[in-house]
């Protein structure tokens, strides 16, 4: 096990250089940037990943991003995964074949705490915390 000392080695190692800064995704938030949104209340937004995986894909994220790498709030969060769970479902039904979820930038348990999980994540290219929703096709495991 990891000591404290090379934990934040393997932090520092990975943070963004511009990790404190707005992402994109605080962009698209803010509609400086285009995205095709497919959802949005006052906390979450959901909308279609750029570069689809799938036939289905988008990302759900938290529309407020405190601290380091974006972390939501409990309830931003609980809202977001309500409604994107949902819609895995409904796009399950409606296509009959896997949908996945897939957190980046957080942990699955304690997604509003875990900032060493969000500095941590393998191959996470946009630091604000955001979960892909994949579907429309049978997918594979690993899923991605
Ligand atoms: P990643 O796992 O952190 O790399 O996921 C970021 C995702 O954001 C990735 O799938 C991109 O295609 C997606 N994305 C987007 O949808 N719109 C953008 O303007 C940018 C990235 I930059």
């Amino acid at each position: 096990m990891a000591s404290e000392k090379e934990k934040a080695q393997q932090v520092a190692a990975v943070r963004p250089p511009a990790a404190d800064q707005p992402t994109i995704f605080d962009k698209i938030v803010s509609k400086k940037i285009p995205a095709t949104i497919l959802f949005e209340d006052s906390t979450a937004l959901a909308f279609k990943d750029i570069s689809p995986q799938a036939p289905v894909h988008f990302l759900v994220i938290p529309k407020k991003k405190t601290g380091l790498t974006g972390s939501p709030s409990k309830k931003s969060f609980k809202r977001a995964t309500e409604w994107s769970s949902m819609m895995a479902r409904t796009d399950a039904r409606q296509s009959s074949t896997s949908t996945c979820m897939c957190w980046e930038g957080a942990s699955l348990k304690q997604p509003w705490a875990d900032t060493e999980a969000c500095l941590l994540a393998p191959g996470q290219s946009v630091f604000h915390v955001h979960l892909h929703v994949l579907g429309g096709k049978q997918l594979g495991w690993p899923p991605c």
